[in-house]
């Protein structure tokens, strides 16, 4: 059995695998940590901050977990507007994390993102090894972490294993400062106003993914066959490559009166266009199964209901 230390466990992604995976290895098999937590965040919870390599080292100890799956991070906007913060955290925490994997011989896991490629990478059915050369910092932070990741399983043997995750979309936890976000504040506006104004311009293209096969995804690659996995670090995956017009369409098949309007920010509009419009995840799929289950209007469906169950 299993036992795991997630950081950055109240975020968007973190919220959810916590509780997924405590569900698949049992409750007391899962420790979540962040710097911060809800008065009802389930134990077992550990305050860490990563860039405190103590603070991980002596979690994972306490614990006596035998995997780190690191999740904490600046995603991308938010990146752009504090790079030095964004290297310290998105860098500086995953080698403090990586470090304690080796001293203590962990299995790790930490995701890259579509980020990680850059505008002169092919921008149709990108594939899984083309040229990284992101204008981001969040980019360079991620295609940085890949590398990292690389190393410790060459120099030291450690485990490492990753995806490239597309734009998440969840109902739990909101993202906060990343350049897809709006994939998700489509579906509570659509909900609450019937329209949502899209900071991100008509026909750009960027991949997609619904929570529910994000999760999975890291079930099945840290269950994987080791020896089958050729690119250990950052597979490309993703199930939906799509426009906020796309998401529109989807929508009004439910609020057929919905109404889509565009107020680009440039910031992010540039990010979206320095990113591949879809991605090619055959490694995935050939070297560990990777699977998507929902397309664009079973995860419109889903998300709708339940964002109106939670009645955000
Ligand atoms: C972001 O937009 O920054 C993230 C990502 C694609 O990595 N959702």
């Amino acid at each position: 059995m299993k036992k795991i230390l997630v950081t950055g466990a109240m975020g968007q992604i973190g919220s959810e695998l916590v509780r997924k995976l405590r569900e698949h290895y049992g409750s007391s098999n899962v420790i979540g940590s962040d710097i911060w937590k809800k008065q009802e965040t389930e134990e077992p919870f550990e305050m860490v901050d990563v860039t405190d390599a103590k603070a991980i080292y002596d979690a994972a100890e306490r614990h006596n977990v035998d995997t780190i799956m690191h999740l904490a991070a600046l995603l991308s906007a938010k990146a752009e507007s504090n790079p030095q913060l964004a290297w310290d955290l998105n860098v500086g925490g995953l080698m403090n994390a990586l470090e304690v994997a080796r001293e203590l011989d962990l299995q790790f896991f930490t995701p890259s993102s579509i980020g990680a490629f850059g505008p002169t990478t092919p921008k149709q059915n990108t594939p899984q090894e083309t040229i990284m050369r992101p204008t981001t910092m969040y980019g360079v932070n991620k295609v940085t972490g890949e590398l990292l990741c690389d190393y410790y399983y060459y120099r030291y043997g450690l485990d490492t294993r990753g995806v490239r995750y597309p734009g998440l979309v969840s109902y739990m936890t909101p993202p906060g400062g990343g350049t897809t976000d709006y994939a998700v504040e489509i579906y509570h506006e659509a909900m609450k106003h019937k329209r949502y104004t899209s900071f991100i311009a008509q026909n750009t293209y960027m991949d997609m993914m619904y929570m529910p096969d994000a999760l999975d995804a890291i079930i099945k690659l840290m269950e994987a066959n080791p020896e089958k996995l050729v690119h250990r670090n950052a597979y490309n995956i993703s199930a939906i490559s799509a426009a906020p017009d796309d998401f529109a369409v989807a929508i009004r098949k439910h609020i057929p009166d919905f109404e889509l309007n565009y107020d680009v920010d440039p910031v992010r509009q540039q990010i979206a266009e320095s990113w591949p419009n879809s991605i090619d995840s055959s490694a995935a799929a050939e070297e560990w199964g990777f699977k998507a289950e929902y397309d664009m209007d079973k995860m419109t469906t889903d998300m709708l209901a339940k964002v109106r169950k939670i009645g955000v």
